[in-house]
C-alpha cells in the first residue's frame, strides 16, 4: 500500500488499491490518481449514483495503450532503438489530446500519469477534446537535426495509425516543439497522402499551426495566476516572481509575467539557475533556449557580472512573492515550498504537470499560499491547441490578438468554474478540490450519458 493514500474516502479507497495492485511500481501514476481521487469524496457523497455506476474505476483505466519499437540511424550509421507511446486515456468529450514528450526518464508510467491529467483539464477548458498522453525514451539533447528528423519519422511510421482529427490529436510537450512536430507532420503526410491539418497541433503558422500556440501555456498560466490575485485584491504588478525551467513554458510564463508588471527574477534548467536582479532579458533566453538550444549558464556569462549561475541548486531557494514550477513533475518537494513560504511566497501557480509533490501542496495550503494546480493553472496551451484545431476544420487563421483574448477568456472561465466549485461544496479558495471536482464531474456525467463505456 502507498503512504499516499491517507486522504481518499472509504468509499473510493477499493478504487486507488485497484489501480496500485494492476499498476505495479508507477508511482507517478499511482500519484495522479491519488491527487484525484482526494478530492472526490465529498462529490460522490453527493452523487452516489457515479459510484454505483463504477465512473471512477472506468476512469482509472485508459481506454488504450499503445506500446512500440522506435528503431532508428544515428549519423554514425549505428542503429538505434527506443520506445514510443500513446495512451489514449479518455475519449468521452472528444478526440484524445494531448501532448508527446521525448526525454530519456520517460515510462509506461509517466504518460500514464500525464494522460490522467489530461482527461481533467481538458474537460476543464469546456472546450471538445479527450484525454491522452504519449512520448518516447528518446533523448534529443545532443542530436543533429538530421537524427531528430529519423527518430520522427521511425515513430510516426508506428503512431500514424492510430491518429486522426477525430480520433487522436498529438502535441508538443517537454523535448516536443515546433521543429518536431514538423518532422512528425511530414512524415504523416506522406504516408496517409493526406494533408490532414488538425491531425497534429503546434504547426508551423505558415502550414497550418494557430497564433499564439507557442506562447499559450506560459501566457495562460499567467493569466491565471493574475485571477488568483485579482480573486483576492491583489495583482501581479510589482511581485517578485520566480519560473522554473527555461524551456516553452517558461519562457513565455516570464514573457507575460514581466508585460504584467512583475519582474522575474530567476529561472532554472536541469544543470542549475540564474538569479538576475534587475528582471530576466526574456529576448536574450529565447536565443539561448530556442534558437541555438543551449545551457542556462550561457546567459550568465552573456550578462557577465550582473547574474548569478548556481550549478545545480534549487531555483526555490530564491525568495518571491509569486512561484511558477514550469519545468517537470515533483520538481518542487515539501522542504522548497518550506523555504518558500518562509520567504514570504503569496501564490504558486504551476505551468508544468504536477511539479509540486503532494506535500509541497499540503504545506502551500496549509500556510494559506494561494496554490493553483497545473491541470487548471496550465491549460491554455491545450486550450489553444484545440483553437488550432477548430481553426483547421474551418479552414481558417485567425490574428494573434483574437487567439489571445480567447485564451484569457477561456482562462478566465477555468478560474470561475474552479473557485465556484470549491465554493458549492464549502471549502472556498481550494482550487486543487475545484479544479479535480469541476474537471471529473463534466467527463463522468458524458460517460453516464453514453452508457457503459
Ligand atoms: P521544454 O522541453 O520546452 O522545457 C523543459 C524545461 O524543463 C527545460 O528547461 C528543462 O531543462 C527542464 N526540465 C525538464 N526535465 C527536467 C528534469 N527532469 N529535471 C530538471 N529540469 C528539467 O518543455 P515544456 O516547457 O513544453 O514543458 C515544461 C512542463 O510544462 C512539463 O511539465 C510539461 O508537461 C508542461 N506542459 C507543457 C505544455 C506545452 O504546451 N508545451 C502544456 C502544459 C504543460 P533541460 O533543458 O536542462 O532538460
Ligand atoms: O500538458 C499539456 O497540456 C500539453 N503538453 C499540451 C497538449 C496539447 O495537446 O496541446
Amino acid at each position: 500500500m502507498s503512504s499516499h493514500s491517507a486522504r481518499i474516502s472509504s468509499t473510493l479507497k477499493g478504487a486507488y488499491e485497484d489501480v496500485l495492485r494492476r499498476n505495479p511500481g508507477e508511482h507517478e501514476f499511482h500519484q495522479s490518481v491519488d491527487e484525484v481521487l482526494g478530492s472526490l469524496g465529498p462529490v460522490v457523497e453527493r452523487h452516489p449514483h457515479y459510484v454505483d455506476e463504477r465512473v471512477i474505476e472506468r476512469l482509472c483505466e485508459p481506454e488504450r495503450q499503445i506500446i512500440f519499437r522506435v528503431p532508428w540511424t544515428d549519423d554514425s550509421g549505428k542503429v538505434q532503438i527506443n520506445r514510443g507511446f500513446r495512451v489514449e486515456y479518455s475519449s468521452a468529450l472528444g478526440p484524445y489530446k494531448g501532448g508527446l514528450r521525448f526525454h530519456p526518464s520517460v515510462l509506461l508510467g509517466t504518460v500514464k500519469f500525464l494522460g490522467f491529467e489530461q482527461i481533467f483539464k481538458n474537460a476543464l477548458t469546456g472546450l471538445p477534446i479527450g484525454g491522452g498522453k504519449g512520448g518516447s525514451d528518446f533523448d534529443p539533447k545532443g542530436r543533429s537535426d538530421a537524427e531528430v528528423m529519423r527518430f520522427c519519422q521511425s515513430f510516426m511510421t508506428e503512431l500514424y495509425r492510430h491518429l486522426g482529427e477525430y480520433t487522436d490529436v498529438p502535441a508538443g510537450d517537454i523535448g516536443v516543439g515546433g521543429r518536431e512536430i514538423g518532422y512528425l507532420f511530414g512524415q504523416y503526410k506522406r504516408i496517409t497522402n493526406r494533408y490532414e491539418a488538425g491531425v497534429l497541433t503546434g504547426k508551423g503558422l505558415t502550414w497550418g499551426g494557430s497564433q499564439a500556440r507557442t506562447e499559450a501555456t506560459g501566457y495562460g498560466t499567467v493569466y491565471f495566476a493574475n485571477e488568483m490575485a485579482k480573486h483576492v485584491d491583489r495583482s501581479l504588478d510589482g511581485q517578485r516572481v520566480v519560473v522554473s525551467g527555461s524551456g516553452n513554458v517558461a519562457i513565455y510564463a516570464i514573457e507575460k509575467a514581466s508585460e504584467m508588471g512583475g519582474t522575474v527574477v530567476a529561472c532554472s534548467d536541469s544543470s542549475g539557475y540564474v538569479v538576475d536582479e534587475a528582471g530576466i532579458d526574456v529576448q536574450l533566453l529565447r536565443d539561448i533556449k530556442e534558437v541555438r538550444r543551449g545551457r542556462i549558464i550561457e546567459y550568465a556569462e552573456a550578462r557577465a557580472g550582473n547574474v548569478s549561475f548556481v550549478e545545480r541548486g534549487s531555483v526555490w531557494d530564491v525568495p518571491c512573492d509569486v512561484a511558477m514550477p514550469c519545468a517537470t513533475q515533483n520538481e518542487l518537494d515539501e522542504a522548497a515550498a518550506t523555504t518558500l513560504i518562509r520567504n514570504g511566497v503569496q501564490i504558486v501557480a504551476e505551468g508544468a504537470n504536477m511539479p509540486s509533490t503532494q506535500g509541497a501542496v499540503r504545506a502551500f495550503q496549509q500556510a494559506g499560499v494561494l496554490f493553483g494546480p497545473g491541470k487548471a493553472a496550465n491549460a491554455g496551451g491545450v486550450a489553444t491547441s484545440s483553437l488550432e484545431m477548430q481553426q483547421n476544420a474551418s479552414r481558417d487563421s485567425w490574428s494573434f490578438e483574437r487567439t489571445d483574448e480567447r485564451l484569457g477568456e477561456i482562462m478566465r472561465n477555468i478560474h470561475e468554474s474552479v473557485v465556484t466549485t470549491a465554493e458549492d461544496y464549502d471549502r472556498p479558495g481550494d482550487y486543487v478540490f475545484g479544479a479535480n471536482a469541476a474537471g471529473f464531474t463534466r467527463v463522468a456525467d458524458a460517460m453516464l450519458a453514453m452508457g457503459v463505456i
